[in-house]
């Protein structure tokens, strides 16, 4: 299920048709600084296609209305819609009930739910494990829950290549575990975890896991059956979907003992003066009026992620990045961060002598977009001694084209900086 970039001389042939999956983004059709646009930061948020802005144009013009509120006809086609993007979630990443989907504004949140209303349950001497690839959004949560509790977080150490120590997470889990939250995939390496090992460790001790899957379920298929975990956080403007939609996905057993995350409507059965009491699963995590347009836009990214198979997406990503990583390597004074064995389509490096931010801006000027900075995950820059990196990330609409304009503008960066 994972890329191996040590092996990708075995890869087999790349026929999957990326030409025609491009004319369904109209964002990449234009020029940028009178270039071509060569897209290479869908790590920090991905391009919609067409399907994606027509449903949500679709639910604007035609059927808007409040959900679970109103019994006229638009409110009707609104909680239907709402509801049917819940169910596509829940098959997306194969959960047993939409009991189990909690809609939120975005892994952030979803990550600062859990802290929260887990975090009721910790108190001075319980231990949370994380790891050294974590993006903020887990890593501070828990700091906030430890310091509300007394807990403390345990950091799983990682090696040169960026990848997690598992002897080393063995050790880690004790009898004061209370629980495992690991990134699915790193956003700043393009490491993929070894999810299942530490799942299966966690779970000999009844330790539940949340897995941090925002740069995972865009480019591979995600089971959290299979997988086992308790808990499992994703974005929906990483996977073709609009900004401020993302899911929780919690074990129907977990979310049933956790008290509620906000108050307010929608949350509720009944309010008092005397006492509230508090609606079912999914809708008990759900305060307030939820994000109508965008969980619909979310279920029409399924819809076409589905369409194009998520295996085919792996696949055709794990060319490119073979293809990019040979590519890059080529460039005098490259220094690449991250060469897991198992990655997604990540390349985070510096050049010798030129600041990151230089290299972004004069990438830019040529019609490359990439990341620069420590994105969001500054104790993966320190663990390298460095301040921050230049990122160029994959997504299924990327081709060879754009790596070699990438490259091409890498070198008119290293002609202006030498
Ligand atoms: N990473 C990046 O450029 P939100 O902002 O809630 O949608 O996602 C936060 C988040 C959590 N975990 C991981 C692994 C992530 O990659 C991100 C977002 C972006 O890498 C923006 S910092």
């Amino acid at each position: 299920m994972s890329t191996t970039v040590s092996q990708h001389e075995q890869l087999p042939v790349d026929d999957f048709d990326v030409e025609r999956l491009r004319a369904d983004f109209p964002i990449l059709a234009q020029e940028v600084n009178g270039h071509r646009l060569a897209f290479l930061d869908s790590a920090a948020s991905s391009q919609r296609p067409q399907s994606v802005i027509d449903a949500v144009s679709r639910y604007d013009e035609h059927d808007h209305a409040n959900v679970h509120r109103g019994v006229h006809t638009l409110s009707h086609r609104a909680t239907e819609a709402y509801e049917g993007a819940r169910e596509k979630v829940r098959g997306f990443i194969n959960a047993a009930s939409t009991r189990e989907i909690i809609f939120t504004r975005g892994t952030t949140e979803a990550i600062n739910l859990v802290a929260t209303s887990f975090g009721t349950r910790l108190s001075a001497g319980d231990e949370i494990i994380v790891s050294h690839l974590e993006h903020h959004s887990n890593i501070v949560p828990w700091q906030m829950a430890c310091e509300r509790t007394g807990a403390e977080l345990k950091v799983i150490p990682i090696n040169a290549r960026g990848e997690i120590e598992l002897d080393a997470y063995h050790a880690l889990l004790g009898p004061q575990t209370r629980l495992v939250a690991v990134a699915h995939v790193s956003n700043a390496l393009g490491s993929i975890s070894p999810v299942e090992a530490i799942i299966a460790a966690a779970k000999q001790r009844d330790i539940p896991v949340l897995l941090d899957g925002a740069q995972a379920v865009p480019h591979q298929s995600v089971d959290v059956t299979k997988l086992d975990c308790d808990f499992y956080t994703f974005s929906g403007h990483k996977m073709f979907a609009p900004t401020g939609i993302g899911v929780l996905y919690g074990r129907e057993s977990w979310l049933d003992r956790l008290p509620a995350y906000q108050g307010g409507g929608d949350m509720i059965l009944t309010v008092s003066f005397s006492g509230t009491t508090y609606n079912e699963l999914p809708y008990r995590f759900e305060a307030g009026t939820p994000n109508i347009a965008g969980a619909i836009g979310l279920g029409a990214a399924i819809d076409y992620l589905g369409a194009i198979g998520m295996d085919e997406i792996r696949d055709h990503e794990a060319h490119l990045l073979a293809y990019a990583t040979d590519a890059i390597g080529t460039i005098d004074g490259i220094r690449l961060f991250g060469t897991a064995r198992h990655k997604t389509g990540v390349l985070s490096f510096n050049i010798d002598g030129i600041h990151p931010h230089d290299l972004g801006t004069v990438v830019d000027h040529q019609g490359v977009a990439i990341r620069t900075g420590h994105h969001c995950a500054m104790p993966v820059m320190e663990f390298f001694g460095i301040a921050g990196t230049a990122r160029a990330s994959l997504a299924l609409y990327n081709n060879q084209e754009d790596i070699d304009q990438l490259i091409d503008a890498l070198e008119v960066a290293i002609k202006m900086f030498r």
